[in-house]
């Protein structure tokens, strides 16, 4: 408790300034109850005491302290709740009373029930009102205490195993137990029965060991895998002499003297996983002919590349562990028999690059039949549990058996992949792309008002059962989990909150949960490379770019001409929703006649005409841009283009805008990851991005790139004006940036080593959700209590709201 001083500092601090404090809690309580913000606390301060001198000395007493880590703060007259942020996931919560100015620490629980008393007083007054508490399940679970060391999961538990593995002899014995289980279709792997304690083990891989020493390292595994047996050893180990006894003096060093690198490495190397199962079930998920379709982008684009990423890694680690064995990774989606001109109706489609990945199509069933059409992501939960059950029995009919590792995409993913991973007793890793909660402001508060258009009621709560259900959370930042400086992060939105009237969280999730692990995503190279490299280039795809780009006509393709074609462009593509911010972009060129003197704008995204657009919020998006279009004038200096599909022609088309020494601009209100940041500058596309969410954990500003404020629009397009004011002054400049840009993305951003991780990962997460499965068990209990009691309910109110307001189209 970083605030904990408050009880006996406050009142002295507040002594000193006693005056202006006491104008200020009078400012802040003389409008009743409310919630304020954090700007808004520090407008309100600002208006009182008006002198800079005397402001500052009021800031630098503790008051001050808590007001610039405010996040929020609940008025209750006479009382101000202040929840403090004083680092990533660290909360306080303080109560001052505004008359007297004392204060006390308060509990989450108290804090929540004043925010309440704001928005339903009825409910916060209710003894008995749903309060949850997923933390009370992880007693003797290790939980890291440096904010530096959050999403570095599997280093942290392999050094708490490594410490568990020391001491007596059996203290290794879980490991050895572990190493027992494993098996290929009911085919023992690296150790039999015969080696079962500790001791035993220990002694028969001295004797391995030498026996290995006498051969040439590259004898093949089958010249001694007999000998190897009856010592009992099975296979697994390596494919060569040498490899076998890595493996094993890994193993040997671990019984030994456990420690944590070792650690880590022999679970890279043990064969545990060759079949993944992979969710993810809302949009259009196909491999042409659906990106920019509505709820349809990164994700589909991310798991198609993951899942050639994984296969690839898996078919190595295999060959090295010396097996013959075929990995299969099925990415499970929906079925959409009303496939809109897509794969979407087809059950089963090989992914092309890949040998051995499907995707697997199963329908929403209802009690009318199949559902036909597509539907939002956020009215999908009344099917989930049905496709839960059908996409189990596919799976199982498919694999002839359980997957080895079943991962979640996006809440409806990770849903659906935790009852499967519950009912098979699976490792379970979950990945959120985007936790619709930090989109919203005070989603949660206010879900009352959010929830007949988006039903977050139903999705913070898969979310919940989920993220906890999880063996393993892959995230793409470090922000994802624990935010920036200024914002919390998308997971620790969900440490405390409440929804009055549904229930209370009191913890939800701990950014400090080693579950956590940062995996970042790459860019498939083939398609996304430098526009330097002339002999690759895609040139069939230039006249169309061309024709795309500087035609004169408007047609169903694009609008808007771009009359002077030797200024550079500046260049976004997204699908059109409010968070992606493109009507922002707009709004920010139109305005600022230095950058439309300096270049064009091109947006690449949505459809032109609202009524062609099925998702409510593409059609308001759609309509704004039309309007700043006509507002700014700008037919001439812009040109819209409508949402395009083809991967490899986008891949040239970023390399086009780099040939006009242009520039891409992703302008989100937030974005969770942002695969078009670097696809750009895997293009060599000096690129400005959202300081809000992953870009600015991605670009360094200034240096790889440029971070952008969404909420600065003057700022915004002067910065980027800068650049290319520079640009002409300094022919250099442009080039250096660019340079920079591709520099980061080797450094960081890769596919291959996202998928080295991954599957670490999972083999890892396997033993240790073993290793702690009484408490796992316990908190699997809570959940299936949670999703029994609270999940199922609500999502079938909501199917009956909807099948009488009709929102359900006609089925088959
Ligand atoms: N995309 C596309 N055509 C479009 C719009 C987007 O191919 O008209 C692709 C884009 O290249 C990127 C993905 O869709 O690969 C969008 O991913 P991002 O992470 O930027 O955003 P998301 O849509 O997932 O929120
Ligand atoms: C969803 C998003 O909103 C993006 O920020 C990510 O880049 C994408 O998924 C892939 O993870």
């Amino acid at each position: 408790m970083a605030f904990a001083v408050v009880d006996g500092l406050m009142p002295d601090a507040l002594r000193q300034s006693r005056y202006h404090m006491k104008r200020c809690f009078a400012r802040f309580t003389s409008m009743g109850t409310r919630l304020m913000k954090h700007q808004h606390l520090m407008e309100e301060m600002e208006s009182v005491i008006v002198d800079r001198a005397e402001r500052a000395k009021v800031l630098e007493v503790s008051l001050g302290e808590i007001l610039s880590s405010t996040q929020e703060a609940a008025v209750v007259p006479p009382y101000v709740a202040f929840a403090v942020r004083y680092g990533s996931g660290c909360f306080d919560y303080v109560k001052v009373n505004a008359e007297d100015l004392s204060a006390n620490n308060i509990t989450a629980t108290e804090y929540l029930r004043l925010k309440e008393m704001i928005y339903d007083e009825n409910w916060s007054k209710d003894e008995n009102a749903l309060e949850l508490d997923f933390r009370a399940f992880d007693f003797g679970i290790p939980r890291l205490a440096l904010t530096s060391s959050v999403g570095k999961g599997i280093s942290y538990i392999s050094k708490f195993m490594a410490s568990k593995f020391i001491g007596d002899p059996e203290s290794a014995k879980p490991l050895v137990e572990y190493l027992l289980t494993l098996n290929h279709q009911g085919e023992n792997l690296m150790i039999n029965d015969t080696l079962n304690t500790v001791t035993k083990l220990r002694t028969a891989l001295i004797v391995a060991e030498v026996f290995l020493s006498s051969m040439a390292k590259d004898t093949p595994y089958q010249n001694f895998e007999q000998r190897l047996k009856e010592f009992g050893f099975e296979k697994g180990w390596g494919d060569t002499a040498e490899r076998v006894k890595e493996t094993m003096r890994m193993l040997s060093e671990i019984l030994q003297a456990p420690d944590p690198l070792n650690v880590e490495s022999l679970f890279s190397r043990l064969p545990v996983i060759f079949n993944v199962v992979i969710f993810s079930i809302h949009g259009y998920f196909g491999q042409s002919d659906v990106l920019g379709l509505p709820d349809t982008g990164g994700q589909v684009v991310y798991i198609l590349d993951q899942v050639k990423a994984l296969e690839e890694e898996l078919l190595s680690r295999i060959k090295q562990q010396g097996l013959n064995v075929r990995p299969r990774i099925l990415v499970v989606t929906r079925l959409i028999p009303d496939a809109q001109g897509t794969k979407c109706n087809q059950e089963i489609e090989p992914i092309i690059n890949a040998k051995h990945s499907h995707i697997v199509r199963v329908p929403f069933q209802t009690e009318k039949g199949v559902l036909r059409q597509w539907i939002s992501r956020f009215d999908i939960y009344p099917h989930l549990e049905r496709f839960a059950q059908d996409a189990a029995e596919k799976v199982l009919e498919l694999l002839e058996g359980k997957p080895d590792l079943i991962i979640g995409n996006y809440t409806d993913g990770n849903l659906v992949a935790s009852l499967m991973a519950r009912e098979l007793g699976v490792t379970l890793g979950t990945i959120a792309h985007a936790l619709e909660k930090t989109k919203y402001e005070d989603s949660d508060i206010k879900w009352k008002e959010f929830d007949q258009k988006h039903h977050f009621s139903c999705q913070f709560t898969a979310d919940l059962i989920a993220m906890n259900a999880a063996d393993f959370v892959v995230t793409s930042t470090f922000q994802e989990i624990a935010g920036s400086k200024t914002r919390p992060g998308q997971y620790e939105s969900h440490t405390a909150f409440t929804m009055p009237g549904l229930y209370r969280v009191v913890s939800g999730i701990d950014v400090f949960d080693p579950k956590f692990n940062i995996a970042a995503p790459g860019a498939d190279q083939s398609v996304y490379f430098p526009f330097s490299e002339k002999k690759k280039r895609f040139t069939s795809f230039h006249p169309a770019i061309e024709e795309l780009l500087y035609s004169k006509d408007n047609n169903d393709e694009h609008i808007g001409v771009l009359a002077d074609r030797k200024k550079p462009i500046i260049f976004s593509m997204s699908r059109i929703d409010i968070v992606k911010n493109i009507t922002g972009l707009t709004e920010w060129y139109g305005k600022n006649k230095r950058l439309r003197d300096l270049v064009n704008l091109v947006i690449v995204g949505g459809c032109f005409d609202p009524s062609k657009s099925k998702d409510r919020e593409e059609m308001e998006e759609i309509k704004k841009m039309h309007t700043l279009i006509e507002k700014y004038q700008l037919k001439d200096q812009m040109r819209w283009i409508a949402a395009q599909t083809d991967r490899n022609r986008n891949g040239e088309l970023y390399r086009c805008i780099a040939d006009t020494k242009g520039a891409f601009v992703q302008p989100a209100l937030y974005e969770a990851f942002g695969l078009t940041v670097i696809e750009a500058m895997n293009c060599g596309l000096p690129t400005f991005a959202t300081i809000q969410g992953g870009p600015a954990e991605i670009i360094v500003d200034g240096v790889s790139g440029f971070h952008i404020d969404p909420y600065n629009g003057d700022e915004t397009s002067n910065k980027i004006a800068d650049f290319f004011a520079k640009c002409k002054k300094h022919s250099g400049h442009w080039n250096r940036m660019s340079e920079e840009g591709l520099r980061r993305i080797y450094e960081c951003y890769t596919w291959n080593i996202y998928a080295k991780k991954v599957l670490n990962i999972g083999s890892t997460y396997g033993f240790w959700r073993q290793f702690k499965k009484e408490q796992k068990n316990a908190k699997l209990r809570y959940i299936d209590l949670f999703y029994n009691l609270q999940f199922k309910k609500m999502a079938q109110d909501m199917a009956i709201k909807s099948e009488e307001s009709q929102q359900i189209p006609p089925t088959e």
